[in-house]
Order: structure tokens, then C-alpha cells, then sequence
């Protein structure tokens, strides 16, 4: 995670001031929590050509199509992986989601700065990702806090106990629980389940990673989750929509 630090920093292009004068960033609001609360499927659907795990999963659906595709599907948001080093995304992938549907968009990326939340405001992002494990209770409070300031929803990902622990505060919308351990990217659903009964019922609750049928989904609604993130198994496909959407 240090390397990645280093090259997310050396990211920093585009002065600050002209991120905040972007044509997006003065957009409305769109609430993903909203949108999971009102909806019986709760999905968010994922853009990610590769992924560290599984090397490539496909790099012959581009952006522009797969969001059309999940909106008409209907899923509840879509997550867009910036990451370019681990899982071959873009800002650009992000900026090419936003400009093709009206989903609220998830920008889903190692982040570690808040520059990187101003960039993704102008980039078409509704929702930031924060990953309790790369990061301090501070810089929790710190990045959830300003992401708040701009009108963004922030999904806080955890993958234990601990994690969480630290991590629980006011600022944060909705937790996600990691079924896939980041570091031996074992997955195993019952990460969720474990972790259930802890998380307060202010959150919406998340299950992340490892989600594969409808049988899966239906159990975790049982233990309170909402809302199911979902690549892979979209992705795998030739038509990420159509499966999003059966
Ligand atoms: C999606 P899957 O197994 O359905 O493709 O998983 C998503 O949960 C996963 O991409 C993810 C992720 C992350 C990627 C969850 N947390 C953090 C990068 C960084």
C-alpha cells in the first residue's frame, strides 16, 4: 500500500482550483443510500477489467456501454475502478461512466488524500470509497469529513473486527463489509455474516466481493444487509447489463 501511495501522490496533475471550476463539479446530488433504501435488489454494479486476483477479467466491454447497460438494468449505483497500477481503470473510465447514465457513481480507489476526493467530485463521482485497513481513525475522520464538505456519500470498507471498531463515526453513510481478504484475496461470505450484528443500524450495510447468484443475496438480506457490490460476476460476461438485469 506504500507504493501506492507514492503513485497516487505523483497523480497530482491538476491544480485544485481547476478541479473546483470543472463543469461537474457543481452538479446535484445524487444519494446512493436513498436509492439502496428504496430498492428490493440493492445492487451496485462494477466496472473492473482486471483485478489482482484474477488477472483479467475483461477487456472487451468498454465503459460507455456497461453503464448504459446498468442503468437500464436497474441497479441501485455503479462503482468505477480509477486504479490504473492493480485493476487497469481510469479516471477517464470514471468521466466516460458519468457521461453516459445517471447512476450514482461509486469512484472506487485506494484513497489516501484528500486530493483525490476532489477528483473524483470533478470527475462525476457521487460516492468515495475509504479502506479501513490502508488507513488511520484519523485520516478516516479527515477524508470522510471533507468528502461530506462536498456533498459526497462515502462508503466505508472494512474486513474485521478491528477494523471496524476504529472506524465507526458519524460521517460515514454506508459500511461495507469486504467478503475478499485484501491480502490473500481469499473470499468467504461468512466475513459478512461474522461481522453483521456490529455494524449500527444508522448504516446502510454492505456486502462486498465474492457475490455470484441470487441464493447468496437472499441470505445476506437475512442478516441485514442492504446492498450487494458486484463485479466480477458482471463482468465475466459478454454483456454485463443483461446479466446485471437477470
Ligand atoms: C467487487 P467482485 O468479487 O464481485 O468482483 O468484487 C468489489 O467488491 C471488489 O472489486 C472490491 C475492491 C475493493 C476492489 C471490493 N473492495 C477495494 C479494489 C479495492
Amino acid at each position: 500500500f506504500d507504493k501506492h501511495k507514492e503513485v497516487a501522490l505523483k497523480k497530482q496533475l491538476i491544480p485544485v482550483k481547476q478541479l473546483e471550476a470543472s463543469v461537474l463539479f457543481s452538479r446535484n446530488t445524487l444519494s446512493v443510500t436513498q436509492r439502496i433504501k428504496e430498492s428490493d435488489t440493492g445492487i451496485i454494479a462494477e466496472y473492473k477489467r482486471r483485478s489482482p486476483s484474477k488477472d483479467t477479467i475483461n477487456n472487451a466491454l468498454n465503459v460507455y456501454d456497461v453503464a448504459q447497460g446498468y442503468e437500464q438494468a436497474g441497479v441501485c449505483a455503479m462503482s468505477v475502478l480509477t486504479d490504473g497500477k492493480y485493476f487497469g481503470g481510469s479516471l477517464d473510465d470514471l468521466l466516460l461512466a458519468r457521461a453516459n447514465c445517471q447512476l450514482p457513481l461509486l469512484r472506487k480507489d485506494f484513497v489516501i488524500d484528500p486530493y483525490q476526493i476532489l477528483e473524483a467530485k470533478a470527475y462525476g463521482a457521487n460516492i468515495i470509497l475509504l479502506i479501513a485497513a490502508v488507513l488511520s481513525k484519523d485520516d478516516i475522520t479527515n477524508l470522510s469529513k471533507f468528502a461530506k464538505s462536498l456533498d459526497l456519500e462515502v462508503l466505508l470498507e472494512v474486513h474485521n473486527l478491528d477494523e471496524l471498531h476504529k472506524s465507526i463515526m458519524p460521517s460515514l453513510d454506508l459500511i461495507g463489509v469486504n467478503n475478499r481478504n485484501l491480502k490473500t484475496f481469499e473470499v468467504s461470505l461468512n466475513t459478512s455474516k461474522e461481522l453483521s450484528t456490529e455494524i449500527p443500524d444508522d448504516f446502510v450495510k454492505i456486502s462486498e466481493s465474492g457475490i455470484s447468484n441470487i441464493e447468496a443475496i437472499k441470505e445476506l438480506k437475512t442478516y441485514g444487509y442492504q446492498g450487494f457490490l458486484i463485479g466480477e460476476n458482471f463482468m465475466k460476461t459478454n454483456d454485463a447489463g443483461e446479466s446485471a438485469a437477470t
